[in-house]
């Protein structure tokens, strides 16, 4: 390896606590060599040309997407594993019905059993980060040891690596442990597993995205949700995004909807023409850090650098942003391509696939040719929209919350909850269509309540409480809604063209937000009067705008009563608040 010496000499010395944690992986995992990142670009660049010589990155077209590499993964490894994924607290219940379980020794012994020896003629990476800007009090750092550097590269974008975090790991005297290792990308031998009582993350078996980029799901939001509760604040699966009006008044959202539900594109939609004089600041994509500030409003940041985002689907119609921040220094993953080398994905519009995710000749008897859930690797500077208060230390201010998912039918197009408590319920409310960003069957209805069901470090009856409580320590909370861009007609057509124009339902909520907007008031929330959303050249028919806005009394019965059902299942640590607001959903869908 091509650092001097000195270097990992002089960053093995600022934290003897670290050192001495790399030394225990070391003598377990026996690798040829340990190397500790610094973080510098040209750290980058040769890790990325091990790749290309060893031919686990291939370089595409240099004209037309410069700076940009493919990653095909083990076909069997292209997702998260949410069977396989694990929270080991010391009492079962902690965790709750909601996660995995296995008793903490037992999960240590089982691992350790995986990772003996398992680096063997590999390198150990050792990778200091922090989530979160350098110099920000709501930052958190964790050390992540891999043998991937495919992993260091995607780290490396995805956070903030290197010295800097070390340095922060040193004053702040803590950080969450992360082991991981490939091994032999054997489904059989696939464990994500998280020990949050200890701060400690061991995943073993897979390379792909939320299972391997620890500084992510599982710190940033399994292990931080933890941490969070018992520190009071919020650990969320959010997008933070910034929206000035034309009359430029700029209000902060935070918006939450389950994996490949529409995050990213939110994040950074284009105005649609029909409303001009909007602009829109990306400050996050996936992940929201949330503190009660001194002001009594809800203050948020986002604790990553970069984007993972879903390719299929991506297109300068839907989102020009991240269409053309891709356009260069990106690493895809599974995706297809053209036959000139450049990356493909279904959706792309423009260009044809000629050889699919798995390297062979496109045909289209073999389903798509990217993986629906194809990736892409980007720094967050390179989004157009990206904005420089995404590195503001004390974050931005939270007007609205926005819950969602996928859901074809019954959930309107946006209603907003009576106040926090039943905004609390509306947020646990969501149901939503599984994705590929997970294993298993996709399409199915799930429960998937603030889209953290993959993601709580603990059981979400103590999590609902939570959320109650930090209601109270807010003075100013932010309003709490619930939207859909999904809805179907009877023959499989969206109802909302979505994308640019979820703005116009963006401006809605911001005029609640400052009291200018009535609304109609329904069992289950308040939904907009239609002639208060702005559809000037929308492309939605009268009668899709009417079934989006109206709720089915009957339907939303039946609903309430599977809520019920799914909230008994939390048995004593469900608290009694969450039921007392279903009972008033309940009685007011009786009245009628
Ligand atoms: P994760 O990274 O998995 O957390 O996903 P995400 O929530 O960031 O989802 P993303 O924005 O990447 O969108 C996922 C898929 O939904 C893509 O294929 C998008 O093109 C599609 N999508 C996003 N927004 C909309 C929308 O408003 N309407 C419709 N119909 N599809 C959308
Ligand atoms: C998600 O699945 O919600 C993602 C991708 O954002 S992953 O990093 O794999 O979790
Ligand atoms: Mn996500």
């Amino acid at each position: 390896m091509a650092t001097a010496p000195h270097t990992m000499v002089s960053m093995a010395k600022l934290s003897q606590t670290v050192t001495d944690w790399v030394e225990s992986v070391r003598s377990l995992t026996n690798p040829d060599r340990v190397y500790w990142c610094d973080g510098s670009k040209a750290e980058f660049e040769r890790l990325r040309t091990e790749l290309v010589e060893r031919g686990e990155l291939q370089p595409l077209n240099k004209d037309t997407f410069p700076g940009c590499y493919l990653s095909r993964s083990n076909p069997t490894d292209v997702a998260r594993v949410e069977h396989l994924t694990f929270v080991c607290t010391r009492d079962k219940t902690d965790a709750g019905p909601n996660n995995n379980w296995m008793d903490p020794a037992e999960a240590k012994g089982m691992m350790r059993g995986l990772f003996k020896d398992c680096m063997r003629g590999r390198t150990l990476y050792v990778i200091p980060y922090c989530m979160g800007p350098l110099d920000s009090p709501y930052s958190r750092c964790g050390v992540e040891i891999t043998d991937s550097a495919y992993v260091v590269l995607n780290m490396a974008i995805m956070t903030r690596i290197g010295r800097g975090a070390l340095e922060r790991i040193a004053r702040d005297g803590t950080f969450v442990k992360g082991l991981h290792s490939t091994g032999e990308l054997d489904p059989a031998r696939r464990f994500i597993v998280h020990f949050p009582e200890e701060l400690t993350i061991e995943s073993f078996g897979s390379g792909y995205g939320g299972n391997a980029l620890l500084g992510k799901k599982c710190h940033a939001l399994r292990i931080a949700s933890y941490q969070a509760r018992t520190e009071g604040w919020l650990a969320e699966h959010m997008l933070i995004v910034g929206l000035q009006s034309p009359q430029g008044e700029t209000h902060y959202v935070a918006a939450a909807f389950p994996s490949a539900c529409g995050k990213t594109n939110l994040a950074m939609l284009i105005p649609p023409d029909a409303l001009p004089g909007w602009k829109v600041f990306t400050i996050g994509d996936d992940i929201a850090w949330l503190h009660p500030g001194p002001d009594g409003r809800l203050w948020a940041i986002n604790p990553e650098a970069g984007y993972f985002g879903v390719a299929p689907g991506t297109n300068p119609k839907t989102n020009k942003n991240a269409y053309d921040m891709i356009r260069r220094d990106t690493i895809f993953t599974n995706v297809a391509l053209t036959a000139n080398n450049e990356p493909w994905w279904e959706g792309r519009k423009d260009a044809e696939p000629a050889i699919d995710w798995l390297g062979r000749p496109y045909d289209p008897k073999h389903g798509p040719a990217a993986h629906p859930n194809s990736r892409f690797t980007v720094a967050a500077t390179q989004n157009p929209s990206y904005s420089d208060a995404a590195h503001d230390p004390r974050g931005v201010p939270i007007s609205a919350l926005i819950f969602g998912g996928r859901r074809r039918e019954l959930a309107p197009l946006v209603y907003e909850a009576r106040d926090w408590a039943h905004g609390v319920l509306v947020a646990a409310s969501i149901a939503s269509e599984t994705t590929a960003a997970a294993t298993g069957a996709v399409g199915v209805v799930r429960r998937d309540p603030m889209a953290m069901k993959p993601f709580a470090g603990y059981n979400y009856g103590d999590y609902f409480a939570h959320w109650l409580e930090m209601g109270k320590k807010l003075k100013q909370p932010p309003r709490i809604f619930h939207v859909n861009w999904f809805r179907q007609s009877a023959s499989g057509e969206f109802l909302w063209p979505g994308f640019g124009d979820n703005l116009r339902v963006l401006a809605w909520i911001l005029e609640r937000c400052s009291g200018r907007n009535g609304a109609q008031d329904t069992a289950i929330g308040h939904l907009p009067h239609i002639e208060d959303l702005n559809l000037n050249g929308a492309d939605v028919k009268p009668e899709a705008i009417r079934e989006l806005t109206t709720v089915h009394t009957d339907a939303w019965k039946n609903e309430v009563t599977d809520m019920r059902k799914y909230l008994e299942e939390f048995g004593d640590r469900m608290p009694a608040e969450m039921f007392a607001q279903l009972e008033g959903v309940a009685q007011r869908l009786a009245r009628g």
